[in-house]
């Protein structure tokens, strides 16, 4: 491809200008029925989807020829190959996102999931390796090595953030006027709200009083994620290992409502439980 030159403009519409066709064209490639987008590999080649024939072409981008076709079911949109669309792409592996599943799978209803097929595009042809459903309108995903993914695994003790607290025998309850301030921790397999209460832990309110739980997960291990749910108010959220959440509620309906951790940290998760008291007025 070469850079446009002035020459290359043969007029404008509506403030646009437009470029003189076969000037500008690099190659025409027929690649089949319905190309809608296009993925590379490290080999000098481009994958087409072809949204009316069903398949994925393989073309090579120095000759314009096409070099392999799949069939995948059915009307692939988008594809995504490892790195597909970088300046560096893997060349390994292709997933044609289609947007039909017809008789794929069994039906459930009028509306059946999409399909996935995996391509291994090592080769020179190409193999359907494997086909999956997958959510409806599958768009623009991407496949990265996994080596680039540098993910937190637990969040750093940070001994002056705010609301946080570190040990269960700093687990403190703390009322100014009529907010009530709950510092306590979550750990495998108890909340502790105030180190002073027997198990299950209780927090008293009273009636129109407001809430605010700071709760510090101190499970400082990998993938130890708690919940804290509060059953009768329809509150509900997670503490990931290391960080402390701050959750408010108004305590405007008496009564007696269990705590509880909604995400499975160990077998004795259920047992993870506690009480909001709200004493009626
Ligand atoms: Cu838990």
């Amino acid at each position: 491809m070469t850079a446009i030159k002035n020459e290359d403009f043969q007029g404008e519409a509506q403030g646009l200008p437009i470029l003189n066709y076969d000037n500008v064209i690099d190659k025409e490639v027929e690649v089949g029925l319905g190309p809608l987008h296009t993925q590379f590999d490290n080999k000098g080649n481009a994958y087409t989807t072809l949204f009316i024939d069903s398949q994925v072409t393989k073309w090579n981008l120095e000759t314009g020829k096409v070099v392999d076709k799949v069939e995948v079911a059915y009307s692939p949109g988008h594809l995504t190959a490892v790195e597909g669309d970088t300046a560096n792409p893997g060349g390994q592996w292709l997933v044609s996102l289609n947007k039909i599943a017809k008789d794929q799978y069994l039906s459930v209803g009028p509306s059946h999931p999409e399909s996935m097929d995996l391509i291994d595009i090592s080769g020179e042809e190409m193999e359907v390796v494997a086909n999956a459903p997958s959510q409806p309108e599958p768009h623009y995903s991407q496949i990265i090595s996994a080596d680039k993914i540098n993910t937190t695994e637990v969040k750093a003790k940070d001994e002056d953030r705010k609301n946080s607290i570190w040990s269960t025998e700093d687990a403190h309850i703390e009322r100014e006027g009529d907010v009530v301030h709950v510092y306590g921790v979550a750990l495998r397999s108890r909340f502790v709200f105030d180190a002073e209460s027997d198990t299950p832990d209780v927090v008293n309110v009273r009636e129109g009083d407001t809430v605010k739980f700071h709760i510090t997960n101190i499970d400082r291990d990998e993938d130890i994620t708690h919940g804290f749910g509060i059953n009768g108010y329809n509150e509900n959220f997670e503490i990931q290992p290391g960080d402390t959440r701050t959750l408010t509620i108004e305590a405007d309906k008496a009564g007696n409502f269990p705590i509880y951790c909604t995400n499975f940290c160990s077998a004795l998760h259920q047992e993870m439980t506690g009480y909001l008291m709200v004493e009626p007025n």
